[in-house]
């Protein structure tokens, strides 16, 4: 598994999966999120609310697929992440449960390519440097990773790439 970092808007980027960070809704929102669904049209909503009738939502930590609509890429996977609330050891384990159930989620897709946004890392406010931290564990340490041929760190902002830059070189 090759990992790499963008300084890019994940909308349009290549790949067969980019993740989104979702809310329980699935509904769509602001941020990433907001993006997504704007650019990728709505069969993209119309397969989230497929998902919610039939499962009600997504809980924080868990993810669903659906189509990538008119994105580059092939499929979306939404997850929910935690929003921040200083509960360090709690929130880190949903932080890491995203990464986790979005790659499970790859694998039975048979996805060999995905990009990953900083999940909770805008709106939901988790500090950028601890949830890079646990991005780049969590995707190292998953089991099934040789199955994933690249996984790519999306970074919307400088700070991020730096951040993730320095992380990787470490
Ligand atoms: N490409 C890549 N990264 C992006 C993009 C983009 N186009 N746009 C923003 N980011 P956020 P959250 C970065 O707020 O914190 C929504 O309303 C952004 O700079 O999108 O998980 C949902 O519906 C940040 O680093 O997601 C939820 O209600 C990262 O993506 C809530 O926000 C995540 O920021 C989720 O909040």
């Amino acid at each position: 598994m090759k990992i790499e970092i963008f300084k890019a808007d994940i909308t349009e980027i290549q790949v067969d999966a980019i993740v989104n960070a979702a809310n329980t809704s699935l509904l769509g929102g602001g941020g990433v999120d907001g993006a997504i669904h704007r650019k990728g049209g709505k069969a993209i909503l119309d397969d989230c609310v497929k998902i919610r009738n039939k499962q009600g939502g997504c809980k924080v930590g868990d993810a669903v697929i659906t189509t990538a609509g008119n994105l580059p890429a092939k499929y979306v996977i939404h997850t929910v992440g935690p929003v921040w609330n200083g509960d360090k050891d709690e929130k880190s384990k949903l932080l890491s449960d995203c990464y986790k159930n979005s790659l499970e989620l790859a694998i039975k897709n048979e996805i060999k390519t995905i990009a990953f946004p900083g999940i909770s890392t805008g709106i939901y406010r988790f500090p950028k440097d601890k949830a890079a931290r646990i991005a780049i564990k969590s995707v190292k340490d998953f089991y099934k990773i040789s199955e994933i041929e690249k996984v790519i760190f999306v970074c919307f902002d400088k700070e991020s790439y730096e951040i993730y830059q320095s992380l990787l070189e470490s």
